[in-house]
């Protein structure tokens, strides 16, 4: 991904999320289960309001399963619906059937109290980019999709796809930006190839990913590249140099190809308890 945010796009975009909610009854925000905070976006609270919403973990499988449920958990306590995907290999017809139908079970009990039959939900997909929005939509789209249509004001095209009777996706056209404004979180997106890093930042994100593994997954560094222990940084990227016969500070590249190609197995960056936001 290199897309670069500025002011002028975040308006266009949030104005162009804003006219589509106005149309929908609930959302699908979908956010990558290796990092739920890094890879949302900052105002989408605000955007939301009280829309019903189901969040979307998408690529458990390159996340840590133990800690993706701790992630559905925490939305749990915060009264908020979540589900993990893969994306690529899930029913993800029947998966995002069942929490839209979970996700709009209060308003419809309400809206029934009132003698309000519920009528075909239609839910808007929303996130930023990378999460895996259009594979979703894409696989969602093996059932006929309905329309396809421009609406006036702002030049977008929604695409509509009737799952059933009581179910249509809207594929949101408008990109969402992701939680940048934090280093900390570039780092992340940078990890997980959701920003497209530069030159001179891949030595601290590599970095980064060392110390990280060194604090609390040392033994899947161990395991991949066969080494006894971890010393420090210099001599470990020696050793990984030296086996392909590279320069020693092509180090930090390697090591940041290896993560970003999920040689380490699963990875979970962002645990819940470390939420602030
Ligand atoms: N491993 C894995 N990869 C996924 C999953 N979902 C999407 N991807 C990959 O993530 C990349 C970005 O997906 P895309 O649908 O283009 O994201 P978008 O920018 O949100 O529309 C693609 O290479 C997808 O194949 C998933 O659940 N698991
Ligand atoms: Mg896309």
């Amino acid at each position: 991904m290199s897309i670069q945010w500025f002011p002028g796009h975040m308006t266009k975009a949030k104005r162009a999320i804003e006219e589509q909610l106005k149309a929908v009854d609930m959302v699908i925000e979908c956010r990558d289960a290796r990092i739920p905070i890094a890879s949302s976006n900052p105002m989408i609270e605000e955007l939301i309001q009280h829309k019903p919403r189901l969040i979307v973990l998408t690529k458990r499988d390159l996340a840590e399963s133990k800690i993706t449920d701790q992630w559905i958990a925490h939305y749990q306590e915060e009264g908020i619906l979540a589900i993990a995907l893969n994306v690529l290999k899930d029913n993800v017809i029947s998966s995002i059937s069942k929490g839209c139908e979970l996700a709009m079970k209060p308003k419809h009990e309400r809206d029934l109290k009132r003698g309000i039959r519920p009528r075909m939900t239609r839910a808007l997909v929303v996130g930023v980019p990378n999460v895996g929005k259009s594979t979703l939509i894409n696989r969602l789209a093996h059932r006929k999709v309905v329309e396809v249509a421009n609406r006036p004001g702002v030049t977008m095209s929604l695409k509509r796809i009737r799952i059933s009777d009581k179910l249509e996706v809207v594929d949101s056209p408008g990109l969402l930006w992701p939680r940048f404004e934090d280093q900390l979180y570039g780092i992340h997106l940078a990890l997980c190839s959701s920003i497209k890093e530069t030159g001179y930042q891949i030595d601290a994100i590599a970095q980064y990913g060392y110390d990280f593994f060194k604090e609390e997954r040392t033994e899947k560094l161990l395991e991949y590249y066969k080494i006894e222990s971890l010393d420090d940084l210099e001599s470990f990227y020696r050793v990984l140099t030296t086996r392909v016969g590279q320069p020693e500070d092509r180090g930090p590249q390697l090591f940041l190809r290896d993560i970003q190609n999920h040689a380490f197995g699963p990875i979970s960056w962002e645990k819940p308890d470390e939420r602030t936001a």
